[in-house]
Parts: structure tokens; C-alpha cells; sequence
């Protein structure tokens, strides 16, 4: 990152600078690692080449429009993605390598593995920094049969081992409107044949990692009860893939997505020089992923240094069998605080025009708390909002839910930290404090 200048753009907070050598994936014993470990098991070497030390500093060409992001995307902007400078900003998802890997990878398939950055909402499922694996299958048509490729493909399909969970899929293979073929490249039973890789191959994946999660947890706990693993495919929109799904499964009564994927715009491979080629790609969230393998309540420990948590994955990373659930250490008491605050130009103040309605992004909010009280807060949410019937000036209160993972907070520090906060805001947002 040193060799890149700041400009006006450079919006990337000291906690988060300090947190990129990290890098857990790479971590051995660390549940981040072992669930990368897992999913590369499911996609062996040859056939797939891993990329595990990629830089996550990255160009707006290489994080946005290599992959056909339009210029006016909202993921583009200061509140959803951190920025070096102008052109220069920290990945927001581990795609931004897909077009410099399909010009230099040679091999059939391949998986990157990386630390990636977004501005988001601060609660238990949500950190500024995760982790993603990406993979993604290539087929040449100048290499198959009669560059038959829908033949090679399902020839493939047939290779691949069984799972027996139950998958819904009401989805035709492609939709002309909602989730189109790339008519210009891809014949009906290519796609069809693509799609069919696709969802098998990641199907798989999915099982391999719920069938660990439930084996771990029957271990520890004999009268664990295990819900039949049920997952679902959902159409989903990618501008780099075409047509594209999320994978969802059903855990603890709930449906979560845990993927997203697609078959490849063919631009992506005109542009990396192999237009003949033609796949799938995926992305997934190693993360969420980590939590249901090991039980991990809260997303914030995958960070700690603290013993307590890391000593239980010992030799997980050599021996994947001996994965186990996480057991959590007793957890220390919360305190909740709220502070109210006015947007727009105060009739007295003579206008601060600094905190208008318009310029105002919750994620500003997250992370002047975050900056403020770094991994002692636990999560911040609005919890009422209004406008004033006379001046029209808008009220917000936000509840700062704070507790450390590592001890007690006094009632003194917490208070001392909730002023910090407030005066924090007051600086950087210009509200003003009701
Ligand atoms: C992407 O990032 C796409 N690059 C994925 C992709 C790759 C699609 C290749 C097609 C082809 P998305 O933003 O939905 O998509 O994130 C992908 C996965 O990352 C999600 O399914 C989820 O598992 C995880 N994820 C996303 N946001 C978060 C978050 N804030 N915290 C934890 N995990 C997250
Ligand atoms: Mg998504």
C-alpha cells in the first residue's frame, strides 16, 4: 500500500490498516484457514491451481470494470469501499483477480483465496474485513472433440462423485429476461451443460463442508440432533456472470446464502486473450462459512488473539477429521448506550451544512464507532428516526451495543468510550447531538 499516494479519496481507518498483514486464511489452526483447507480439498490440484497471496491492494479496472461493472455502480462509491486513492482502492471481493488470472493460468480450473474490504453495518455477521475463496472452471473449445463442448462438459458431470442431499431447484436453466444465455457465445446445451458442472461441482462443496459441521458436532455432543442438510438454488444478477445463482442452505430454521456464481461473461475471456475458453466461476464467504463448521457465534473472534479461542483448532490444519465445535468461554456483560442526533443545518448554529440529510451514510456512522471503539462494540442499529414537524430537520438514534470479547468493561469505561463516540461524530459527521 506504500507505494500507492493518497489523494481526497483515502478513506481507510488505522484499525483496519493494522488488521491487513493478517491475513487468516493463510493462519495455520485458524478456522478461516482450515475452511479454505476444506474447500480446496473438494477441488484438487492439478485440475485447480490455488492462489493464496495475492495483494489486496487492487485498481478500479481490476475490482470493477475488468468484470463490467457500470460506472455508476453503488459499489463503487466512498461509503461502500475503502480507497488508497482515485484509482486505487482495497478489493471488495477476490474477483477482482479473475481477469488476470484467466490471462495467465494455463490450467482448467483454479481457486483464489483472499482478505477482502467493505464499509458495512456492524453486528455479529458483519466485520469490514472477511474472506472469500473464489474458484472458477474452464473448458477450451479449441481442446475438446469437435470443440464439442457440451459433450465434454457432461462427460465431466458424469466424473463427479454423488451427494445425497436434497437440492430445490425450480429454476430453468437460463431465462430470457431475468437470468439470460449469452446468445451471442453460447448455445442452449452449452449453458445447460455448464450449469449442470456448476451446480454439481459446488453442491458437493457445500455437502462436504455440512457433513463435516454435523460429524464434528455429533462428537462432542452424542444427543445432537442433526436436521436433514437441505439446500436451494436462487436466480441472482452478477455483471460478470450470465446467467447467474446464489446457493442457499438451511440452517438453525433459517435459509443463508452462501455463495454466489454464474457462467462467465464471455468479454472476460475475449479480454484475457482466450476467447475460445468458456466456465464457471463462484464466490464464497469463508467467514460464514467458519462460523456454521465451528459454531462461532460471533464474527469478531475470528480476530482475537486470545487463547481461549485459538488454542482449541490446534492441529485442525494437518488432520481435517479432528475438526470439532468451537466451545464458547463465558461471555462478558453488555451495556447498551444510544445517541440521538440532528441531520441538517441547525436554526441556531447559524447552518453547519456539513451534516445534510443528503450526504448522510449509515456507514459513516459504523465506522466513526468502530474507529472509536474498535472490537469492544458489539453492534450498532437504528432504532428510531423522525423528522421535525417545524424545521424539517431529521433526528436519528443509533443504539451502540458495547461488549469485549476479552473482559469486563467498567461501567466508567464504557461511558468514557460512549463520549468519545459522541464527540467523534459531532467532529466527523457535524450532527448535532440532541
Ligand atoms: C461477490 O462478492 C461475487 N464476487 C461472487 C461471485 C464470484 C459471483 C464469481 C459470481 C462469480 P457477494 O457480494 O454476494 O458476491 O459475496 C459472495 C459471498 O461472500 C456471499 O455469498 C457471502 O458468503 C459472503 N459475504 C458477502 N458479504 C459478506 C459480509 N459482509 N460478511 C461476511 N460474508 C459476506
Ligand atoms: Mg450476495
Amino acid at each position: 500500500m506504500s507505494s500507492s499516494k493518497k489523494d481526497s479519496w483515502f478513506n481507510i481507518p488505522q484499525g483496519i490498516i493494522n488488521n491487513i498483514p493478517r491475513r487468516l486464511h493463510l493462519q495455520k489452526d485458524h478456522p478461516v484457514c482450515i475452511t479454505r483447507q476444506i474447500i480446496e480439498s473438494v477441488f484438487p490440484a492439478p485440475t485447480f491451481k490455488y492462489y493464496n497471496d495475492f495483494n489486496p491492494v487492487v485498481t478500479t479496472q481490476q475490482n470493477f470494470d475488468s468484470l463490467g461493472f457500470p460506472k455508476d455502480h453503488p459499489g463503487r462509491s466512498k461509503s461502500d469501499t475503502y480507497y488508497i486513492n482515485k484509482d486505487t482502492l482495497l478489493r471488495t471481493h477476490t474477483s477482482a483477480h479473475q481477469a488476470d488470472v484467466f490471462r495467465e493460468n494455463q490450467s482448467e480450473g483454479y481457486l483464489i483465496s483472499a482478505d477482502v474490504y467493505r464499509r458495512d453495518a456492524i453486528d455479529r455477521s458483519h466485520y469490514p474485513i472477511f474472506h472469500q475463496t473464489e474458484g472458477a472452471r474452464s473448458w477450451d473449445r479449441a481442446k475438446v472433440p469437435n470443440g464439442n463442448i457440451a459433450a465434454a462438459v457432461l462427460s465431466d458431470v458424469q466424473k463427479l462423485p454423488q451427494h445425497d442431499i436434497e437440492v430445490e431447484d425450480t429454476n430453468p436453466p437460463f431465462d430470457d429476461k431475468t437470468n439470460p444465455r449469452q446468445k451471442e457465445h453460447h448455445s442452449p446445451e452449452e449453458v445447460e451443460a455448464i450449469s449442470t458442472h456448476l451446480k454439481k461441482s459446488l453442491e458437493l462443496m457445500v455437502a462436504e463442508i455440512f457433513t463435516r459441521a454435523q460429524k464434528a458436532a455429533f462428537m462432542t455432543d452424542p444427543n445432537f440432533e442433526d436436521e436433514p442438510l437441505l439446500m436451494r438454488w436462487v436466480p441472482a444478477y452478477f455483471p460478470f456472470t450470465s446467467p447467474s445463482w446464489e446457493l442457499e442452505v438451511y440452517y438453525n430454521s433459517d435459509w443463508l446464502e452462501v455463495l454466489g456464481c454464474g457462467v462467465v461473461k464471455q468479454d472476460l475471456y475475449i479480454n484475457a486473450n482466450v476467447p475460445s475458453k468458456i466456465g464457471w466461476a463462484f464466490g464464497i464467504g469463508l467467514e460464514r462459512i467458519a462460523m456454521l463448521l465451528f459454531q462461532v457465534p460471533d464474527i469478531r473472534l475470528f480476530w482475537t488473539q486470545d487463547e481461549r479461542f485459538l488454542d482449541q483448532f490446534a492441529g485442525v490444519s494437518d488432520d481435517l477429521g479432528s475438526l470439532r465445535p468451537f466451545i464458547p468461554f463465558s461471555r462478558y456483560p453488555i451495556c447498551a448506550k444510544d445517541v440521538s442526533f440532528w441531520l441538517g443545518a441547525s436554526p441556531t448554529a447559524g447552518g453547519n451544512t456539513k451534516a445534510n440529510v443528503h450526504d448522510f451514510h449509515e456507514n459513516d456512522v459504523m465506522e466513526i464507532v468502530r474507529s472509536v471503539a474498535g472490537d469492544d462494540v458489539e453492534n450498532v442499529r437504528l432504532v428510531d428516526q423522525f423528522t421535525h414537524p417545524k424545521t424539517g430537520r431529521k433526528s436519528m438514534c443509533y443504539r451502540i451495543n458495547y461488549r469485549s470479547l476479552e473482559r469486563t468493561l467498567t461501567n466508567t469505561e464504557t461511558n468514557q468510550l460512549h463520549d468519545k463516540v459522541t464527540k467523534a461524530l459531532v467532529k466527523k459527521l457535524g450532527v448535532e447531538i440532541r
